[in-house]
């Protein structure tokens, strides 16, 4: 889970363009509850999927997302985080994302602090049928087998940097073991 990303705070753990937290406390509204308070001290951006008004469960999903699922959006170029993950077994695993994007981007990966990947194209949601303009943020998808990686058992650090674009909404990694 995207929003899970590592604690230590920007430039630790994370960086981010702007130290408020755009969603958690902003958008929605500190109101004492888990969802719209969720780390809402952090630079990170986070939101959560709603099912009301078709926001987060639209006609123009390409995949439908769980409700309340929790998300790290308002990103820019240039920001990254910080995912520690304990890896059960060693294999090759590839990797799934559940995310939206209204102009396409690109994002690359690290692993332990290395160059994992190179650029990585994510594929535009954006739908002209769309009539609602914000809710070009709003369109899920899930691209299959985005990257492939080989992964040891034990603890490792995997890191999401956004290089081009920008205005993805990531909500998760979903690791199926190839080998
Ligand atoms: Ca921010
Ligand atoms: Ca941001």
């Amino acid at each position: 889970m995207c929003a899970y990303y590592d604690l230590g705070g920007e430039g630790m753990a994370y960086h981010d363009s702007d130290a408020k937290n755009n969603g958690s406390g902003a958008l929605n509204p500190a109101d004492g509850s888990y969802l719209n308070q969720f780390r809402m001290d952090e630079g990170v951006d986070i939101s959560y999927t709603k099912f009301q008004r078709q926001i987060d469960d639209n006609p123009y999903n390409l995949a439908q997302p769980p409700v309340g699922q929790f998300y790290v959006g308002w990103t820019e170029p240039g920001e990254w985080f910080n995912m520690t993950v304990e890896v059960e077994r060693s294999a090759l695993y590839t990797v799934d994302l559940l995310y939206t994007s209204n102009r396409g981007g690109e994002i690359s990966f690290d692993l332990n602090g290395k160059k994992l990947t190179g650029a990585v194209n994510i594929l535009s949601t954006y739908d002209a049928a769309d009539p609602v303009a914000w809710r070009q943020w709003h369109h899920w998808s899930v691209m299959n087998d985005l990257i492939e990686v080989k992964l040891r058992k034990g603890v490792q650090v995997l890191t999401l940097h956004v290089l081009s674009k920008g205005q993805m909404n990531f909500a998760y990694l979903e690791f199926k073991p190839k080998t």
